[in-house]
């Protein structure tokens, strides 16, 4: 008879700079959408923990904040999230684009990475958009910043790659735990979720600054398993009057189109009806006092 393996864990970060796929890379390897993900860059606020079951084991991934010069205190508080998930980890995931060079951001968010001291798997992402003399270059030009411990390039929109890159995790699990019980997902409450949905959808929808000085707050959340159904209250905080104008729209049409996108993902996510009413409100500059970024969760 073969011997039981013993049970292995282990902690992997997803670092890079703002809009390389980590939050794509995430939901990809967990078969769940836990982190929203948009084309502009600074989606991703908070640390999002996202658990991912073997046979005989257990990984925890942290996607993070895209890394980049922070100016103002809510992407301090941003950039300190991914710095935070650089240490304490067995193994982290630089992750980059197979569209671009090496730059500048990749460079810093890199330097972060070489101070932890912590064993790199460079992930080159969106392989889907290049050709392979293209992704050649690239390799070699990553590969001479770092003493890499493996590099695999992948897409996380299509999957392809991720197998290779999740046995590249085998080596850094060590004996221990199981943190979660199984069926747990991510240690986030469902209400963060819901937000996040709410918010993901003002990103996707809206320009220039109005993604970046949005923040949104479950009000009420009230189940009524009766009818197989959730009420959600979300107040979505805006910085100036004008942002408010343009996210509730012509005749409420924006925020209307909005809220059915949210409600539609959020009943998925929740499993139930939900019926989501939404709230604009302005409180100016909210990103910058003290005491709105510790009422909306960025402390
Ligand atoms: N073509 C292609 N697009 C991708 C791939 N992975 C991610 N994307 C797109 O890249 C954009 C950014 O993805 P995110 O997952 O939000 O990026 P992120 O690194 O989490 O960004 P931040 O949270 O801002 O740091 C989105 O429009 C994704 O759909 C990929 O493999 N191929
Ligand atoms: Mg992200």
């Amino acid at each position: 008879m073969s011997e039981q393996q013993p049970f292995r864990s282990g902690f992997v970060s997803l670092i890079g700079r703002p809009n390389v796929g980590k939050s794509t890379l995430l939901n990809k390897i967990l078969g769940q959408k836990i982190a929203i993900t948009s084309n502009k860059p600074q989606t991703t606020r908070n640390r999002i923990l996202g658990i991912h079951n073997l046979p005989d084991g257990q990984v925890m991934f942290l996607d993070t904040p895209g890394i980049h010069k922070p100016q103002g205190k809510l992407n301090r508080f941003m950039v300190d999230q991914a710095i935070a998930a650089t240490s304490d980890v067995d193994l982290a995931f630089f992750l980059v684009e197979a569209t671009s060079l090496p730059g500048g951001g990749d460079e810093y968010a890199l330097n972060i990475l070489k101070k932890s001291a912590v064993p790199v798997v460079l992930v080159i992402n969106k392989i889907d958009l290049v050709e392979p003399p293209q992704l050649l270059r690239l390799i070699e030009a990553f590969s001479r910043k770092h003493e890499f411990h493996a590099v695999v390039p992948l897409s996380a929109k299509t999957g392809n790659g991720i197998d290779r890159l999740l046995k590249e995790i085998e080596p850094f699990l060590s004996e221990g735990p199981r943190y979660f019980p199984e069926e747990m997902i991510t240690d986030l409450p469902e209400r963060f979720i819901v937000a996040e949905m709410v918010r993901e959808k003002v990103m996707r929808r809206t320009r220039e600054e109005i993604p970046y000085g949005c923040a949104v707050q479950i009000e009420t959340f009230t189940e009524k398993p009766e009818k197989n159904l959730v009420v959600i209250q979300a107040m979505i905080h805006v910085e100036r009057e004008s942002h408010k104008r343009i996210l509730v729209g012509h005749r409420g049409q924006m925020i209307r189109d909005l809220g059915q996108d949210a409600r539609k993902e959020i009943e998925r996510f929740l499993g139930t009806r939900v019926f989501l009413e939404l709230f604009v409100r302005v409180d100016e500059n909210w990103s910058q006092s003290e005491r709105m970024l510790r009422e909306l969760g960025y402390e």
